[in-house]
């Protein structure tokens, strides 16, 4: 397959490369394209050495799938050109299709099929993949009602930019120096922050609404009711959520985690007792999400859970989602 990454100098562009390689996807021409600013440089890369190429519609067309990693601005200007008929397959990881009932919303252990046929497909939100891994399959055996989350979330969401400024940002405060910010809306070393994309009417801010909306989207369930605050934390690359749910049936515990281990992509981390649960550092550079701390709700009794999942944010929240959705497709 012709292989065309957009995108391909940032965090997840990089990732992508990557993952194709490490999943040995049948790559015979990898073309990574950025902008003018980076064309002509010849990268390193696990294919091997690569220029990169300024983006053209005309270059992108001539690939078999091109995987774009760029903003939501971008792909809604190009997407469509790419993708058109004699085109290339289009996955794409920002918002900008995502809630257009034309593109399927894909996450291939939860609605793979929906991606076969398809010339343009979107990668949901890091947030939202990384929660499903745990809630579509409870969702499937006992219904959810009701989803509470908190996100505990790493600074690689913010791509390269952001997981340099969190090492900047510790250095100078370990250095007693003042700690700038530009990325994010404060400094993040040793702090947290409760304001991830831009407040909404409502109070919420987007990447908390898109947590709702694409949760509906792909376990096609538009009645769950969720609501979500979303926080920057000074971790590097995975993200953790505190999830309560209100279940339809009664579970157990016990029955959670026996549905959960079947759950391909799912890793169940869960022994208080030997200090074992979903942490960043064991969640990072791991393909599965991990789930654990599962225990009965102390408000919705035996039709309630809490649990806490981690996953790699650079991975099941991006570049490997895309590559498995074009594993569906080959
Ligand atoms: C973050 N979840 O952690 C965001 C990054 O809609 O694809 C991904 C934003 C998106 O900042």
């Amino acid at each position: 397959m012709r292989i065309g990454i957009v995108g391909a100098t940032g965090a997840v562009g990089q990732e992508t490369i990557q993952v194709l390689k490490d999943r040995r996807f049948p790559v015979t021409e990898l073309h990574l394209f950025a902008s003018e600013r980076s064309a002509g440089k010849t990268t390193e890369t696990a294919f091997g050495p690569v220029t990169i190429e300024a983006f053209s519609v005309e270059a992108t067309r001539a690939m078999d799938i091109v995987f774009l990693a760029v903003s939501g601005d971008f792909a809604k200007e190009f997407a469509h050109a790419i993708s058109s008929p004699g085109g290339a397959i289009v996955i794409d990881n920002s918002s900008a299709f995502r809630y257009d009932d034309a593109v399927p919303l894909v996450v291939p252990e939860i609605n793979g099929r929906r991606a076969l046929g398809q010339t343009l497909i979107a990668n949901p939100n890091c947030t939202t993949a990384i929660l499903l891994m745990a809630l579509a399959p409870l969702h499937a055996e006992v219904g959810v009602k009701r989803a509470i989350v908190s996100t505990y979330q790493a600074a690689s969401g913010a791509g390269a930019e952001g997981m340099t400024e969190l090492a900047a940002g510790a250095r100078e405060f370990l250095a007693g120096q003042p700690v700038t910010a530009s990325k994010f809306a404060h400094p993040l070393a040793f702090n947290l922050i409760p304001h991830i994309d831009s407040f909404q009417d409502n109070g919420y801010t987007r990447e908390e609404m898109k947590v709702l909306w694409e949760t509906r989207k792909i376990m096609e369930a538009p009645e769950v009711l969720l609501s979500c605050t979303a926080v920057r934390v000074p971790t590097m690359r995975a993200h953790a959520e505190a999830v309560t749910i209100e279940t339809l049936r009664p579970i157990t515990p016990a029955a959670a985690r026996a549905v959960l281990a079947e759950a391909a992509g799912v890793q169940v981390v869960d022994d208080p007792a030997a200090k074992l649960y979903p942490m960043p550092l064991t969640a990072s550079t791991k393909y599965d999400v991990e789930v654990g701390r599962i225990r009965e709700s102390l408000v919705f009794g035996d039709t309630g859970l809490d649990f806490f999942v981690c996953g790699d944010q650079l991975l099941k929240g991006a570049a490997l989602n895309t590559v498995q959705i074009a594993e569906i497709l080959i």
